[in-house]
C-alpha cells in the first residue's frame, strides 16, 4: 500500500493497535531488522498479559543482553535491562525480594544458555518462580552472527567459517532433566500457541522454559542462504510437528530439519520457596515465620 493509501486506524476510527498499551511508544523505532521475529514473540506476550488477565503492576521483566535483549526496554512494565547472562540471577534476586511479583526472563538462546546457561541449570534445578521466555535464532544476532550453543550441526557462522562441528543443545531436554515445571517450545508461526503457552506460564508456579523458535534474517539466514525472515516462516510451517507431551530427549533440532513444537512438559514440584518454607518449619517449628506468604 503506498503512503497516500494508508489509513491511519487510529486516527480515522479510534481504534487502537492491542500491543501498543503495553509498549514504550517513545522508544519506537525498534533496533530489530525488517523479517526478524522478536517483534512477533512481543505480540504474542502482548496478548498473553491480555489474556491472562493479571494486574501488570505485579508483573516485572528482565532481559539480559542482545537483540531479544532489547525486549525489556520497550515494554511498558517494570522492565529491566541486565548484564548479558545474568538475567536468570537477576530476576532470582527480584523475585526473592518481592515474592508478590511475577517474574518474567525474556531473553535469547546465547544469553541463556552460553554465558547464563549456569543460572537456567541451577534456577531449573531449585524450582525457582520464573518464567523463562527464550528467543532462539540459533546464533547470536547483537553481535555478528557468531556461533551458539543452540546453532545446529551444518550451517556457517562467522566464528564457523566451514560450517558448525559443535552438537548444540536441545533445550527443552536440558530444561526438563534440570527440573522445569512446564516446558515448552513454539515457532513465530505459531503466534497463538505461543500466546497461549505464554499464559499459561504466567499462570503457572515454578521454573517455566518457553522457546520461541525465531528467524534471524540478517546474520544466520543470508549467511546460509535460507532466503528472508519470510522463508524461515515458512520452513516453520511446513515441518513443524505438534507433539504435544513428546520426550525431550527426541525434540533436539537438526539443520533445516522437522521441529517437533508443542507443551512437552507439565508437572508439579514445589518451588524454592515453598521448599525453603517447608523445611525450616519442620526443623524449627513456630521459631520460624514462613517469608513470602504473597508468593504468586
Ligand atoms: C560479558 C559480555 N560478554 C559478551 C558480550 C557481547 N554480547 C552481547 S549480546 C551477545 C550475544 C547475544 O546473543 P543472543 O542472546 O542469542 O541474542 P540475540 O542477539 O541473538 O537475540 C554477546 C556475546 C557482552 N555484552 N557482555
Ligand atoms: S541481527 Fe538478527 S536477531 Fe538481531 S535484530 Fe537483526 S534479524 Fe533480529
Ligand atoms: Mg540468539
Amino acid at each position: 500500500m503506498s503512503e497516500q493509501q494508508s489509513i491511519d486506524l487510529e486516527e480515522e476510527y479510534g481504534l487502537e493497535n492491542p500491543v501498543m498499551p503495553y509498549l514504550r511508544t517513545d522508544r519506537i523505532p525498534h533496533i530489530w531488522c525488517p523479517g526478524c521475529g522478536i517483534g512477533t514473540t512481543v505480540n504474542a506476550f502482548a496478548h498473553a498479559l491480555t489474556d491472562s488477565g493479571m494486574d501488570l503492576d505485579r508483573i516485572a521483566v528482565v532481559s539480559g543482553i542482545g537483540c531479544t535483549g532489547r525486549v525489556a526496554g520497550y515494554l511498558n512494565l517494570d522492565s529491566f535491562h541486565t548484564t548479558h547472562g545474568r538475567a536468570i540471577p537477576f530476576a532470582t534476586g527480584l523475585k526473592l525480594a518481592n515474592p508478590a511479583t511475577k517474574v518474567v526472563v525474556y531473553s535469547g538462546d546465547g544469553d541463556l544458555t552460553a554465558i547464563g546457561g549456569n543460572h537456567l541449570v541451577h534456577a531449573a534445578r531449585r524450582n525457582m518462580d520464573l518464567m523463562v521466555v527464550c528467543v532462539n535464532n540459533f546464533t547470536y544476532g547483537m553481535t555478528g552472527g557468531q556461533v551458539a550453543p543452540t546453532t545446529p550441526l551444518g550451517p556457517t557462522q562467522t566464528t564457523m567459517p566451514f560450517g558448525n562441528f559443535e552438537e548444540p543443545f536441545n533445550l527443552p531436554f536440558l530444561a526438563d532433566a534440570c527440573g522445569a515445571v512446564y516446558v515448552a517450545r513454539w515457532t513465530v508461526y505459531h503466534v497463538r500457541q505461543l500466546a497461549k503457552a505464554m499464559k499459561e506460564g504466567l499462570q503457572r508456579k515454578g521454573f517455566v522454559f518457553i522457546e520461541a523458535l525465531s528467524p534471524c534474517p540478517t546474520l544466520y539466514s543470508r549467511r546460509n542462504r535460507l532466503g528472508d525472515g519470510v522463508d524461515q516462516v515458512k520452513y516453520y510451517k511446513e515441518r513443524s510437528v505438534i507433539k504435544h507431551g513428546a520426550n525431550t530427549k527426541e525434540v533436539g533440532l537438526g539443520y533445516q530439519g522437522d521441529i517437533v513444537v508443542g507443551t512437552f512438559v507439565d508437572r508439579e514440584r514445589p518451588t524454592w520457596l515453598d521448599a525453603m518454607n517447608a523445611h525450616y518449619t519442620t526443623v524449627l517449628g513456630n521459631r520460624y515465620t514462613p517469608y513470602g506468604g504473597t508468593d504468586v
